[in-house]
């Protein structure tokens, strides 16, 4: 639980909160320029980024994020996942506390999402070091520290380009085998290790161990925002079940074979993406449900599709829910079946159940945004994040800033800057409790 009445921590806090509120406009102005360097990779001409895993783009804006880490002293490695790593030794040959989040991309999206929590885990350790070498009062953060700080940006965690999401942080866990993550495929047959190969981002070892972990992320929702509220403290994570379904037929002519004799997947593929997203009405606000990705074969306007492949997502913030909606699913793919004259294959491709974030991590952030006078409340994430994995690794605090309109995965996504700063400071406030163990 956190020890408040740390004397290094009360020290460092008091000192470095006299800095932080001094030097917090500059530390806020460095940021947000900063920031707005970011939007510029992959930019799309609508305000959006695109920047998927191992991209050009991506490739673009590591090869910068590299160069903003080591120009503050940190030791910047890569993981054999390609995962990046700034590194902050305060105590030498000890575990880390990871921060960080993910730089890639959806298509067309918005340059908050991921981002923004690398930045600003970035920016957490960059106080976090200097405040380290200002020695006096606020060398206790060197002091009181127990554990070293990596930045990290996870590799592909959107998982558009290479499904599954969530990867280079599922292969640091252990939940997804390496030489799997590496063997996956692109639509254009490029697998993730030739991708990654040519970039100089392919590292040999498993990356820094980890103690700890904090992850800050917009909340690609309106919660917050309906709320009124600046800073979300997660506690879970709503559970997904990700689908691969393939929906085979025959090839026909669209003219001239009957329509009895016809076996039309992409008759069956449709009917069951209309099951889909009425299933939501009968779970209302507790089940989303979307099909993203349908490709059509042969994809002819003559012909009548012979197969459909397309990928399933349905989240639940229940369990139970979850399992019965799968149920009423593959009922429905039953009757789909005889009613189109198809063959379904359905395969679990990714999924991930509710287990709650750390609650003495929720009170620590708690604390931390309680401090600095920032109104904040507990939450549950709807989409998937890093740091799903890593607390079911280490103990995790996730935060939360707030969506305009919960728009998110679009080129209109947006949150306010002095959100952004505020979500800064919390995160920075977050570490400086977790270098010094205080959260267990
Ligand atoms: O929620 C998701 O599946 C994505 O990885 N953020
Ligand atoms: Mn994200
Ligand atoms: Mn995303």
């Amino acid at each position: 639980m956190i020890d408040k009445h740390d004397r290094a921590t009360a020290q460092a806090d008091s000192a470095a909160s006299t800095a932080t509120s001094s030097a917090s406009g500059d530390a806020h102005e460095s940021f947000l320029r900063d920031f707005d360097t970011m939007g510029g990779f992959g930019a799309t001409g609508h305000g959006g980024v695109d920047r998927q895993a191992a991209s050009e783009a991506d490739n673009e804006q590591r090869r910068w994020f590299q160069g903003l880490l080591e120009g503050r002293g940190f030791t910047v490695e890569y993981d054999r996942i390609g995962n990046q790593f700034g590194l902050l030794e305060l105590v030498p040959g000890a575990p880390y506390v990871l921060i960080g989040s993910h730089m890639d991309s959806q298509p067309t999206a918005g340059k908050y999402d991921g981002a923004y929590g690398v930045l600003a885990a970035a920016h957490a350790a960059f106080r976090i070091a200097d405040e380290a070498s200002a020695g006096g009062a606020s060398a206790g953060v060197a002091e009181g520290a127990k554990y070293n700080v990596a930045v990290v940006n996870w590799f592909n965690e959107e998982g558009s380009r290479f499904v599954p999401s969530m990867m280079g942080s599922s292969v640091y866990t252990g939940v997804l085998p390496l030489e799997d993550a590496l063997a996956v495929r692109d639509k254009a047959g490029i697998s993730v290790e030739e991708a990654l190969r040519p970039t100089g981002f392919l590292g040999e070892g498993a990356g820094p161990v980890a103690a700890l972990c904090a992850e800050i992320h917009i909340e690609q929702g309106r919660l917050l925002e309906n709320a009124g509220t600046t800073i979300g403290l997660v506690t879970a994570t709503w559970a997904a079940s990700k689908y691969r379904v393939v929906v085979r037929g025959e090839q026909a002519h669209s003219g001239a074979t009957v329509m009895e004799d016809r076996k039309d997947a992409l008759y069956g593929a449709s009917l069951l993406v209309v099951f889909a997203r009425e299933l939501t009405d009968r779970f209302p606000g507790k089940l989303h449900t979307a099909v993203g990705q349908l490709d059509v074969y042969p994809n002819s306007p003559v012909v009548v599709a012979s197969e459909v492949t397309l990928l399933l997502d349905l989240r639940c913030d229940d369990e139970a829910l979850l399992a019965e909606a799968n149920a009423l699913l593959d009922a429905r793919f039953a009757e789909i079946e005889a009613k189109a004259d198809v063959e379904i294959e359905r395969t679990l491709s990714h999924s991930w159940d509710i287990n709650p974030y750390q609650p003495a991590g929720v009170d620590l952030a708690r604390s931390v945004a309680e401090e600095l006078g920032l109104s904040n409340d507990e939450i549950m994430t709807v989409a998937g994040h890093d740091s799903t994995n890593m607390k079911e690794l280490v103990p995790t605090v996730m935060l939360f800033v707030p969506s305009v309109d919960g728009i998110s995965h679009n080129e209109g996504e947006y949150t306010e800057p002095g959100d952004l700063v505020a979500g800064l400071d919390v995160l920075t406030g977050v570490v400086r409790h977790l270098i010094r163990g205080n959260l267990s």
